[in-house]
């Protein structure tokens, strides 16, 4: 266990105000481990993005409207090209148009992001974020902590 160290923040009361409501929300026990996580997953993102032979997994979402076009074939085969890249989908019909599609990618970090910066770019995509994580062990290789950074909540327990 490294040695903890208390720092002093200056920051706006509103500011505070809203990071208090959003810990208590969140379900923090207090503003120290918020803060703790907040780093932790600032710099597992900057670690993760400066190693593009990284294996990663990771989830891309996207919202689109399935009538734009000749979109959801362009989609379809955007993802049969990188299907050895695509591991799962899951496809949700919003409404009429609309569409929530969620896919599980998993590969190197550079391929991942290509992959996903292709889908999201294209035309009549509305929405897209991808979100990726290293394995847990490459995580606790790099950084010194006690809990891996793609859990944000407790690891569920069997009985
Ligand atoms: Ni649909």
């Amino acid at each position: 266990m490294s040695k903890i160290v208390r720092f002093g923040v200056s920051i706006e009361e509103e500011l505070l105000e809203g990071f208090d409501a959003l810990i208590e929300k969140k379900g923090y026990a207090n503003r120290s481990e918020a803060l703790r996580n907040l780093i932790r997953g600032m710099l597992l993102d900057v670690e993760v993005r400066e190693q593009p032979d990284a294996e990663v997994v990771g989830t891309l979402t996207m919202v689109y409207d399935h009538d734009h076009g000749d979109l959801s074939n362009r989609l379809v085969d955007l993802q049969h090209q990188h299907h050895d890249r695509i591991i799962s989908t899951l496809h949700v019909h919003i409404d009429e148009h609309s569409c929530l599609e969620v896919l599980i990618v998993r590969g190197r970090n550079d391929e991942v992001q290509q992959i996903s910066d292709a889908l999201i770019g294209t035309r009549g995509v509305q929405q897209g974020k991808l979100i990726i994580s290293t394995s847990e062990s490459l995580a606790h290789h790099h950084l010194d902590h006690g809990h891996g950074f793609s859990h944000e909540h407790p690891h569920p327990t069997r009985d």
